[in-house]
């Protein structure tokens, strides 16, 4: 018997807000046309009430035969007991890519299950503040009516008794994105409760918020009491300052590798000027010229924020820091926004 908590987040909006999150990132979706199965790419495991066989529709279920993707090509085995590239696999709701025709294979889906579900486990508790969910497009907009997301650590009812939140209607194929106030938790959950009902879900994106602000900060020199901690603690009238040097640097450990999506820098309100041709850089790794450039700062207005894409860029660090000698480097504030699921590069399909 499942017990429901209908607990309401504090929704800032139910709406689609595909604006706030440019998805630059997705151009290889297009690029790329096979099966690039690697557990190594992506840091989740997904699960769901049962594997369906999309009973009900078999016009749009590829002849019945989950297997017809393999024969064109589009997808490689890896593995004999486990195949991502199943039509209405679990892993298809974060293989990135939001594909909405189910015969694509892109889409998971449930049997008719009574109380149908699907769950995320991200691996490591986080602040999740946004989820975006990606209805079917080609048939079946009612299914997910009445769908909750839940959010945290127990897999009591495999999951489905943590924290609920009850979202409104996803129109057919449409993405819509669900934000509110951070929701610490492990385990993401989708359920359509109280009916029986294939639950099909083409992307499940999770989001954090700044991931910068439980990181640890670091930075080649300070200045006085200008220490790197001042770029997170919200205040654009409090800077971080190094010393005169070759190369100054900020760094930010996130103390968890990220698919990091936009850096955000805040300029200081005076002597902007010497922000100009820092780089910010995403990786793995302590010695920061390793790691992969996301973007350069050209110039940045005094006090002026701005927003930098970086791709999905996989990283534990982001770093500033201005190449050159006699330099300053000075941030107000810092911000790092990155993919917890969805993304992976698992089971692309043709689009
Ligand atoms: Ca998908
Ligand atoms: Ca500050």
């Amino acid at each position: 018997m499942v017990h429901f908590n209908l607990t309401l987040y504090n929704f800032v909006s139910i709406s689609c807000v595909r604006t706030q999150a440019p998805r630059i990132s997705r151009s290889w979706l297009i690029l790329s046309q096979t099966c690039e199965f690697s557990e190594s790419l992506t840091g989740v495991s997904v699960v769901q009430s049962s594997l369906g066989h999309s009973q009900g529709d078999a016009e749009h279920a590829v002849d019945g035969n989950r297997d017809a993707n393999y024969g064109k090509g589009s997808c490689t085995h890896t593995k004999a007991e486990f195949n991502p590239c199943d039509l209405g696999a679990a892993q298809n709701a974060v293989d990135g890519n939001r594909q909405s025709s189910y015969a694509l294979g892109s889409c998971s889906v449930t049997n008719g299950d009574m109380n149908p579900w699907w769950r995320v486990d991200l691996l490591d508790v986080y602040r999740v503040t946004r989820v975006s969910i990606t209805n079917r497009g080609d048939c079946c907009e009612k299914r997910i009516e009445g769908i909750q997301i839940r959010i945290g650590n127990s897999l009591e009812n495999n999951g489905n008794n943590n924290e609920a939140a009850i979202v409104g209607p996803i129109p057919l194929g449409n993405t819509k994105i669900f934000e509110f106030k951070h929701v610490k938790g492990r385990y993401v959950n989708l359920i359509v409760p109280g009916r029986n009902e294939y639950l099909t879900l083409c992307e499940v994106e999770v989001y954090s918020e700044n991931a910068a602000l439980w990181g640890k900060t670091s930075q080649s020199s300070n200045y006085l009491q200008s220490g790197p901690e001042l770029a997170l603690d919200g205040l654009l009238t409090s800077w971080t300052h190094t010393n005169t040097e070759t190369n100054p640097w900020w760094r930010v450990d996130l103390l968890k590798v990220y698919r990091v999506n936009r850096v955000t820098i805040t300029n200081r309100p005076g002597n902007g000027l010497r922000i100009n041709g820092a780089v910010i850089r995403i990786g793995n790794f302590l010695d920061i010229y390793k790691n992969r450039i996301c973007a350069v700062i050209s110039t940045l207005a005094d006090g002026a924020t701005a927003t930098f894409s970086c791709g999905g860029m996989e990283g534990r660090y982001m770093i500033v820091h201005i190449p050159g000698d006699q330099k300053i480097l000075s941030l107000s504030e810092a911000g790092v926004y990155g993919y917890l699921a969805g993304n992976s590069k698992k089971c692309l399909v043709k689009t």
